[in-house]
């Protein structure tokens, strides 16, 4: 492996009213390099007191400090800053995504990092264009709403995309004038305590920002039943988003929205351009080790073709380089965690027993860290556990199909609803499709595409609400009706 330290631990503490601070507690924890298991750093570890402490320093800015008084354009323009804060950081905040979550450097460097610094510039560019309306209603009455910023929001966020996810949470937030208590995954909490570093210096006034690293039990659910969060937004498993839910209703009613998990369809019409589905089937599942809530974990592939197709998808998974995230070759990095590791190496040990043809892989790599031979299963049935529950991991589960109503009806039939993709060049069935796919997201002839402008969010226990676009900023505001009599 390589240098134990590639790139320098500047902060650790919890971010509070602008200040770096211990916990309450003075505890701390570790967190681990996935590619070796080895310690990293110790982390202040946050707890209800501090999220409390949090919440009121968010609750002053939000309705004493200048944050609240600052023109929406100039709000724009800190957001702007810390965009280009991350620009010229982004070589070292790749490289701590990929220290702390193990991800090769090649992703966290040409795709988190370029994808959260566009975010947070796409939200920019809404702070000041968020208007209301005039509406004509009955008698001699003027009648207009305003779009206010729903207040102090807290945000939980996972492990699987620490930078992206943070800057989806923080775009919209910021730009509809929100303030933030943010908790990270404890996996990896690194590099979004440099962001909050970056957002001092950008100017971000004190207690709009708030970075509470720590644990779900203790400090998530802090957030989610905190009588002064006014919305929370999640993004996690769907066993923890409903209790978020529950938490929600039973303190405040504060507003949820929640990206959980998914099962997503990539399904492969005989008729499609083979290599172009060859390298989706790939792509869409085995990007990010695996790790993504819209991986195209259940492969349909049309009967024609079936075979034919198996064995191109296990040659192209073949090509997966797996081994240290900082060697710029590697295309696979570790698990994020043991936890995980055990997980995925369970799903794999359950797929043989329950019958799945075993392709490719399904081995552990080397002997320390948590890196997952990429693996292939064929001949799956939709009744197996590995085609009913999240892998979250390298393992791609092929299941062949007859024709499109019978894909349709399967496709849908899963509690989730993320994303679903398609390889066809048949354009009328393609909408066909799109239409009645139950997916947040369809994508027809690509896989993954995501960009700042376009909603994610998903049908069903997938989760409730859009991130990014406009669509998220509604998340955001309370729209407020003013009539005036004349
Ligand atoms: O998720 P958790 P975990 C799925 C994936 C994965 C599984 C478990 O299938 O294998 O979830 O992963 C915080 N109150 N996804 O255990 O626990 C936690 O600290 C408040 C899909 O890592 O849901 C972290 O910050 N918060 C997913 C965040 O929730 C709590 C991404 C997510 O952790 C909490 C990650 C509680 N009681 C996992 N318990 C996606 N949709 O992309 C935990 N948390």
């Amino acid at each position: 492996m390589s240098n134990p330290s590639p790139v320098a631990i500047r902060q650790t503490q919890l971010l509070i009213d602008g200040v770096w601070q211990d916990a309450a507690s003075g505890k701390t924890f570790e967190t681990l390099n996935p590619a070796t298991g080895a310690v990293i750093a110790r982390v202040a570890e946050g707890d209800k007191e501090d999220v409390d402490r949090a919440v009121a320093a968010a609750r002053r800015a939000f309705e004493q400090g200048p944050w609240r008084k600052m023109d929406a354009r100039e709000r724009g323009r800190l957001m702007y800053r810390l965009a280009d804060l991350m620009e010229q950081h982004i070589d070292e905040l790749a490289a701590l995504e990929t220290l702390d979550n193990g991800k090769p450097i090649r992703d966290s460097r040409n795709a988190d990092l370029p994808l959260a610094i566009d975010c947070l510039r796409y939200y920019a560019g809404w702070a000041d264009k968020l208007e209301g309306k005039t509406i004509p209603i009955r008698g001699n009455h003027f009648t207009y709403t305003r779009h206010e910023p729903v207040g102090v929001v807290g945000q939980i966020i996972p492990w699987n995309f620490p930078l992206l996810m943070l800057a989806w949470k923080w775009g919209p937030a910021l730009a509809a004038g929100c303030t933030i208590v943010m908790k990270t995954a404890e996996q990896t909490p690194l590099s979004a305590l440099r962001m909050g570093e970056l957002a001092m210096e950008a100017g971000f006034p004190p207690g709009v920002i708030n970075l509470i690293s720590g644990f779900g039990p203790t400090a998530g659910a802090a957030i989610a039943e905190h009588m002064d969060i006014d919305k929370v937004a999640f993004t996690g498993s769907t066993e923890v988003g409903k209790i978020i839910m529950q938490a929600a209703a039973r303190s405040n009613l504060k507003r949820v929205t929640l990206e959980l998990g998914g099962k997503s369809p990539n399904i492969v019409f005989a008729d499609s351009d083979l290599d172009a589905a060859v390298e989706g089937a790939f792509f869409g599942l085995f990007f990010n080790q695996g790790q993504c809530c819209c991986a195209g974990s259940r492969l349909f592939v049309e009967q024609k073709v079936y075979d034919e197709f198996v064995e191109r998808v296990a040659t192209r998974t073949a090509r997966q380089i797996v081994g240290d995230p900082f060697d710029p070759n590697t295309t696979q990095g570790p698990q994020v965690s043991q936890e995980q590791f055990d997980k995925i190496m369970g799903y794999i040990q359950t797929g043989r027993e329950q019958g799945a043809k075993l392709v490719r892989g399904g081995g552990r790599v080397g002997e320390r860290g948590y890196f997952i031979e990429p693996t292939v299963f064929a001949d799956v049935d939709d009744g197996m556990t590995i085609a009913q529950e999240e892998i979250f991991g390298p393992v791609l589960s092929v299941i062949p199909f007859k024709d499109v109503d019978e894909v349709i009806a399967r496709g849908n039939c899963s509690l989730y609803g993320l994303a679903a993709a398609m390889w066809t060049r048949d354009i009328g069935k393609a909408h066909r499709l799109a239409a009645e796919l139950k997916a947040g997201t369809v994508w027809v002839n690509c896989y993954d595409v995501f960009d700042a402008a376009a909603p994610f969010g998903g049908f069903k226990m997938s989760g409730i609400g859009r991130e990014l676009g406009s669509y998220a900023l509604e998340n955001y505001i309370e729209v407020k009706t003013v009539t005036v009599a004349l």
